[in-house]
């Protein structure tokens, strides 16, 4: 299939997409549904559903896979768009990483941590995604909460000095992801706000390679809204990267394909990234349904495609002027109006 190309767009115009996207139907109260496709052969897949970047977590493609990988996204035409430790999937994460009480597993934490930039770097991947993970508690007092926060800027510091002495201005940017519960009832990191606080507190040199990678169902767990959200990663100058799919309503992690749920909220993303001129990958971390065959397993991919591009060249023709118009009069109702009306 060709590539997906969103276009009028500043910088990148190709589609990333988790090699984990398509799994083979797990949830918590269920094992499997379909075959398990081993990772390296979910690359020539998402080729063929028209992505352009991929997305792979340390456990999924390991350093030793990586020559391997590299070869793979060559014959099909794709980039690492993305690579992130997992610091949730191994058992040693149970109750943490960077915040685990134990301090052999933030020094295991820490050192899958500096591997994966080296890997990020080996893929060509220019950003690498902390996503919190098993950080946070579950019981109140299980951790104190001070030493946590103390531990995180320790470690994102640490990979920070690392990145920089060791690649420099070539060194991977880091966008670090939040989200408010599951699996943890209480997690670290929780929204937007809470990331662009840490990193104020990190070392002054290594600042500037630290942003975020909101993601918008997760906003919308907290009861959050994204756009705010991504607004306030832009006033920041730190969207690094973002995660686009849907959620619907609170409750636990759907990954829902974008567009799906809140299609005129989807608009007025894609009308602010625009305005922003933003240059980075439109990213979609979504999840291949249980319910869908083995020979459907791309129909997320293809949905959250077709619903991103509609919706991009349907901001791209929304009014400016005419959105300036009602916010000089306060007309919001009408301006809600005329959105539906660009949607519809
Ligand atoms: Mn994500």
């Amino acid at each position: 299939m060709q590539k997906i190309i969103i276009a009028p767009k500043k910088g990148k115009q190709g589609i990333g997409a988790g090699v984990w996207n398509l799994g083979a139907g797990r949830d918590p109260f269920g094992g499997p549904t379909r075959e398990e496709i081993p990772v390296l052969d979910r690359i020539p897949l998402l080729a063929d559903a028209g992505i352009t970047y991929i997305e792979a977590h340390d456990v999924e493609i390991s350093a030793r896979d990586a020559p391997r990988a590299k070869e793979l996204m060559k014959r099909h035409g794709l980039k690492m768009g993305m690579y992130t430790p997992s610091f949730f999937a191994d058992p040693i994460f149970k109750d943490g990483a960077m915040t685990s009480n134990d301090s052999q597993v933030r020094k295991h934490a820490l050192h899958n941590a500096l591997n994966a930039v080296d890997v990020t770097v080996a893929l060509g991947a220019e950003i690498m995604v902390f996503w919190n993970g098993r950080e946070g508690f579950d019981f109140v007092l299980a951790k104190n909460g001070q030493d946590s926060f103390r531990r995180m800027v320790e470690g994102f510091n640490a990979v920070g000095h690392y990145a920089l002495g060791k690649y420099g201005r070539k060194s991977p940017r880091f966008a670090i992801e939040p989200k408010p519960n599951e699996p943890r009832a209480n997690m670290y990191l929780s929204n937007v706000g809470e990331v662009l606080y840490l990193i104020s507190r990190l070392d002054k040199a290594v600042q500037p390679l630290f942003g975020v990678n909101p993601e918008t169902a997760h906003s919308r767990m907290a009861g959050l809204d994204y756009l705010w959200d991504v607004e306030l990663c832009l006033e920041a100058g730190k969207l690094f990267h973002i995660h686009l799919n849907s959620q619907d309503t609170t409750r636990y992690d759907q990954d829902l394909p974008f567009g799906y749920v809140e299609p005129l909220k989807d608009l007025a993303l894609c009308v602010a990234l625009q305005d922003a001129k933003w240059e980075g990958i439109l990213a979609f971390d979504v999840k291949a349904p249980r319910t869908d065959r083995q020979e459907d397993i791309a129909d997320i991919l293809h949905t959250s495609a077709a619903n991103l591009q509609r919706l991009w060249a349907k901001a791209a023709r929304v009014d400016r002027k005419k959105v300036a118009g009602f916010r000089a009069t306060q007309r919001y109702t009408a301006l809600a109006g005329y959105l539906a009306k660009c949607l519809y």
